[in-house]
C-alpha cells in the first residue's frame, strides 16, 4: 500500500530536531522544562516561518501566504483541477506555552510533506499545509485570527482595531508581518478566494489526560466544545484609600469581586462539564492607595451543549449587572465559536490510519478550540490527538515524547494519502 510507504518515510529523529529548533526560538529554561514564549505576528513568529519555508522549500513546495498572513505551504499532486486536501496548525504561543501546542501540528504536516517527498509517493490531489495566523488569542483577543477570516466565518476588518498590550493595532502588526514577508507569493483569502479544500484534518496534542491515563496513543477526535469569550469592564470612580469612606465608594475591583461570585453560582456545574475561566484583569489607576476606578476581565466560558453555552452565556450580563452595587458595566463578546461534530470522512480516515499502524485508538471530543472548528463548515474536517504528558499544556511543562509525535504523523501522512488519492 503506497501509504505503508509514506508512514515507512516518516523520520521520529527529523521531526523531532525541528520541533527543538523552533522551540529554540522564543525559548525560555522555567526549572527543568523549557517553555516558549512566541506571539503571533512577532520577530520570532517571523523568524519561525522562515525556518518552516526553508525546509519546505528543500522538497518542492511553494509557497504563499494571503491577507490574514495565513501561511501555505503546497505539495503539488497528478490532478492540479482537483481541490487539494490540506492539514495544518498554528505556530504562536502562549506566553507561557510550551513547546508542542500547535507548532506540532504544522511540523507533522512538514514531516508528511516530507515523507510524501522522500518515498516518491504523488497523491492525486495536492496536499497542502497552513500554518494559521494568531489561533491562541494571546497577545492579540480573540484567537483563531486567521481561521475565522479564511472561512468567512468574521471578516478580517474586524479585529483591525484590537490593541496588543504594548498598544499595537491589530491591522498594523498585520501590515508589518505582510511588509515583511512581501517576497512571498499572495493568494486569495479564504476558501472562497483560494481554493476550497477537498478535507482538512488537524495533528494537535490533546491537551488533556485522557490518551495518558488510558494507555491510548492516538485520539480519533470527534469534535470541539463551544467556546464564548467576553471583555467587561466595570468604571467607578478613583478616590483616596485612606479618607474615602467605603460608603458610597464606586470601587472597580470591589464590584469585579462581587461579578465574579455571582458567575460563579451562575456557572456551577456538579457533573464538571462547563468551563468558566477569569485569568486576564486590568485595573487602573493600578496603585494600593488609590480607589480602581476601572476594572477590565475577561470571561472564556465554553460547553460541548449548544443550549447550554447558549443559555448560561447570554444570562453573564444581567448576572454581572444584578451584581454590581455602583460601577457602570459594559461587556463585549469577542469570541463565538459554538460546538462543532466531525465528519466521518475525516474521522473514519483518521481511525484506519492508526489500525493499519497497529495503535492504540480512542474517539474523544476536544476541550481545548482549534482553527479545525471554523474549517468545519468549509469542509470535512478532522483532528489527530497525540498523548499529552499529565495533560499538561499552556505550561512549559508540556510534553509529548518523540515516538508519540511520530506515531502521530504517520497516522497523519496516512490519512492525507487516504484523503488525497
Ligand atoms: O484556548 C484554547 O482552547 C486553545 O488552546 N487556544
Ligand atoms: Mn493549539
Ligand atoms: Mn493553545
Amino acid at each position: 500500500m503506497v501509504q505503508d510507504r509514506a508512514a515507512a518515510a516518516v523520520s521520529e529523529a527529523r521531526q523531532w530536531a525541528r520541533l527543538m529548533a523552533l522551540a529554540e526560538i522564543g525559548g525560555f529554561a522555567a526549572g527543568e522544562d523549557f517553555g516558549v514564549n512566541r506571539p503571533c505576528l512577532s520577530v520570532g513568529d517571523r523568524a519561525a516561518r522562515r525556518l518552516m519555508i526553508g525546509w519546505a522549500e528543500a522538497i518542492g513546495c511553494s509557497v504563499s501566504v494571503d491577507a490574514a498572513a495565513n501561511l501555505f505551504f503546497r505539495r503539488e499532486g497528478r490532478d492540479p483541477s482537483l481541490a487539494p486536501v490540506l492539514t495544518g496548525s498554528h505556530m504562536d504561543s502562549q506566553p507561557e506555552g510550551g513547546r508542542f501546542d500547535g507548532i506540532w501540528g504544522v511540523v507533522a504536516g512538514l514531516e508528511a510533506l516530507t515523507a510524501l517527498h522522500d518515498a516518491g509517493v504523488v497523491t492525486r490531489r495536492a496536499v497542502e499545509l497552513v500554518a494559521w495566523t494568531n489561533e491562541e488569542g494571546g497577545r492579540f483577543r480573540p484567537g483563531c485570527t486567521g481561521s475565522m477570516p479564511w472561512a468567512g466565518h468574521t471578516a478580517l476588518a474586524a479585529f483591525a482595531e484590537v490593541l496588543d498590550p504594548d498598544g499595537i493595532r491589530y491591522g498594523d502588526a498585520l501590515a508589518e508581518q505582510l511588509a515583511l514577508e512581501a517576497d512571498i507569493p499572495r493568494r486569495g483569502l479564504g476558501a472562497k478566494g483560494g481554493i476550497t479544500p477537498h478535507a482538512y484534518v488537524e495533528a494537535h496534542i490533546e491537551q488533556g489526560p485522557i490518551l495518558e491515563a488510558e494507555g491510548v496513543d492516538i485520539g480519533v477526535v470527534s469534535g470541539i466544545q463551544g467556546s464564548r469569550w467576553f471583555t467587561v469592564t466595570l468604571s467607578g470612580a478613583t478616590a483616596h484609600a485612606g479618607t474615602a469612606p467605603l460608603r458610597g465608594r464606586l470601587d472597580a475591583v470591589q464590584d469585579m469581586v462581587r461579578a465574579v461570585v455571582a458567575l460563579n453560582a451562575l456557572t456551577a456545574d456538579p457533573s464538571d462539564t462547563l468551563r468558566f475561566t477569569v485569568a486576564r484583569v486590568e485595573v487602573s489607576p493600578n496603585t494600593s492607595n488609590s480607589v480602581a476606578n476601572r476594572v477590565r476581565f475577561t470571561i472564556d466560558l465554553r460547553h460541548p451543549d449548544a443550549a447550554v453555552l447558549r443559555a448560561k452565556g447570554d444570562a453573564i450580563e444581567g448576572v454581572i449587572r444584578g451584581a454590581v452595587t455602583g460601577c457602570a458595566v459594559s461587556i463585549e463578546e469577542n469570541f463565538h465559536a459554538m460546538p462543532v461534530v466531525f465528519d466521518p470522512l475525516v474521522t473514519g480516515a483518521v481511525a484506519a490510519s492508526a489500525a493499519a499502524e497497529g495503535l492504540r485508538q480512542r474517539a474523544l471530543p476536544s476541550g481545548a478550540f482549534h482553527d479545525a472548528q471554523f474549517v468545519v463548515p468549509v469542509c470535512p474536517t478532522g483532528m489527530i490527538f497525540v498523548p499529552s504528558r499529565g495533560g499538561i499544556s499552556h505550561n512549559p511543562a508540556e510534553y509529548s515524547s518523540p515516538a508519540q509525535l511520530a506515531a502521530g504523523a504517520r497516522v497523519l501522512v496516512r490519512t492525507l494519502v487516504t484523503l488525497a488519492g
